[in-house]
């Protein structure tokens, strides 16, 4: 039984914990930007659902992961708005489906005229910074290379101030771009890019001025290259050797955040870009596991879009949990731009993520709208699978006219198409992917930007400067548009 001390002192802590949740709770354009959190958006490359051991993972162990997971808030179906790599990230940075600015594949760019995180948070006095793999300047397919000054569409260019940052994928001992200048780094890719990281970061910290940080691992994508001592601690593995380094990594920069003073107020958002790449034809789980779920990176069955997802903050999670409502990296956008009081000029709509801040706070049951995702078939887009995935169901058009739906909460593994006994369900379904693709197809001709049209890359260029300058000036120049709070 606990002394009567105890108790107190235990009821004095939970005050605390009450006040530091409140602190984080209430933010407007005017809060002071001591008060306003950090955000570091952090990214690996084809991890898989499985690939963590809160999920089950035997292989090696992942202490920092698990660690965050338990301390803040655990998503049991955080999804990635593309099955593949650049698309998903033109997700995080714009808040929209990757097919409304026709970043349709690995390798494709991201529009100029799109707003980007980057570029709002800036709006509220934040510093940015980009490191690792960037994969939305279009290029030569291949390993990641670092971008010149003179790249037109680098991370400079959307709103980041800072940048350490190669074109596609990167391993050990690499050449990474600082703002343009070629600079080697020996050893792990993974600690390479959180070193520069956590000096970004401490320098913000000491300035007392709020920061964004977005860190995109390249690894546990192939090749598969992990130092030597990662692939010893790996059992031999190079997959898992790879992610041994990216849990070292995780834990550095919690452990940095702590002992700058600033890990309370800081939004951690870690996850992955699609699901774990699977062949048949060699040793099963070489190249990671998407679990107990069907499919692989790639395709539309849960493997290839279901991956970890947490967020730690512990000054707004003040109660650790595994949330089941599904999230996805569209996702990201909104709720950074509602959390921070932010108003975008000219804000393209519309946004397929929400806002999920309720969901952060506990209030949230279930999500207010479905998630549509679309991938590239074979013959073009219209030929290619779509889903429109609710709490519960899930449609999947397969081909032109066939569609199959699943029960998530009671089928995970996707075997049972009740496409024939729930035709209710299936119509209205339908009904509302089929807007939703109609939607797309309209972003997609540049209906949403203020040109109304998508300009041409040398246009683009003028167009992407004065979006920074029009985000900057925001406040002033609001010119009737529709707000993105409003959506
Ligand atoms: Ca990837």
């Amino acid at each position: 039984m606990r002394s009567p001390q105890s108790r107190l002192a235990a009821g004095i802590g939970m005050i605390f914990l009450a006040v530091a949740c409140r602190f984080a709770a209430a933010l407007s354009p005017d809060t002071p930007s001591d008060k306003r959190p950090n955000i570091i958006l952090c990214m690996t490359d084809d991890q898989g659902w499985g690939d963590v051991g809160y999920n089950g993972l035997t292989k090696i162990k992942t202490p920092n992961l698990d660690a965050m997971a338990a301390n803040g808030l655990r998503f049991d179906r955080f999804y990635s708005a593309h099955p593949s790599c650049s698309p998903t990230r033109a997700s995080v940075m714009t808040g929209r489906h990757p097919y409304r600015m026709q970043c349709d594949w690995p390798g494709m760019s991201l529009r100029l005229q799109e707003q980007t995180i980057a570029r709002a948070v800036k709006q509220v006095g934040y510093s940015t910074s980009h490191f690792g793999k960037w994969h939305l300047s279009g290029g030569k397919p291949g390993g990641g290379r670092a971008l010149p000054e003179s790249d037109p569409l680098h991370p400079g260019h959307f709103g980041f101030d800072e940048w350490f940052t190669v074109s596609n994928w990167f391993d050990t001992d690499w050449t990474f771009s600082r703002n343009g200048e070629p600079t080697k780094i020996e050893g792990d890719g993974s600690d390479a890019i959180m070193t520069e990281a956590l000096q970004f970061i401490k320098r913000n910290a000491q300035e007392k001025k709020p920061f964004l940080a977005v860190i995109w691992f390249g690894s546990p994508h192939v090749p598969l290259a992990p130092t030597a001592a990662d692939l010893k601690a790996a059992g031999g593995s190079p997959y898992y050797g790879e992610m041994v380094g990216v849990d070292r990594s995780m834990g550095a920069l919690r452990q940095g955040l702590r002992k700058l003073g600033i890990a309370d107020n800081t939004m951690i958002w870690f996850n992955s870009d699609n699901g774990a790449w699977m062949d048949d034809t060699v040793e099963p789980d070489a190249f990671g596991s998407n679990s107990h779920l069907r499919g692989h990176k790639g395709e539309l069955w849960e493997g290839g879009i279901r991956v970890p997802g947490i967020i730690e903050w512990p000054a707004r999670i003040c109660k650790p949990s595994i949330t089941h409502v599904p999230a996805v990296t569209s996702d990201i956008y909104p709720t950074i731009v509602e959390l921070l009081g932010i108003k975008v000029a000219n804000q393209n709509l519309p946004i397929d993520g929400i806002n999920i801040l309720p969901l952060i706070d506990g209030t949230m049951t279930e999500r207010p709208r479905p998630i549509g995702f679309w991938h590239h078939g074979e013959r073009g887009l219209q030929d290619g699978p779509v889903v429109w995935s609710d709490n519960q169901y899930k449609l999947h058009r397969r081909g032109k006219d066939t569609y199959e739906l699943y029960d998530l909460i009671n089928d995970i593994s996707e075997k049972k198409n009740l496409i024939d006994e729930e035709p209710a369900i299936a119509a209205t379904m339908k009904a509302e992917m089929a807007a939703w693709l109609e939607s797309v197809m309209q972003s997609r001709k540049g209906l949403d930007y203020l040109e109304k049209k998508v300009l041409e890359p040398e246009e683009q260029q003028s167009a992407g400067k004065s979006q920074a300058v029009g985000n900057v000036n925001a406040r002033e120049n609001m010119n009737g548009r529709e707000s993105l709070t409003a959506f």
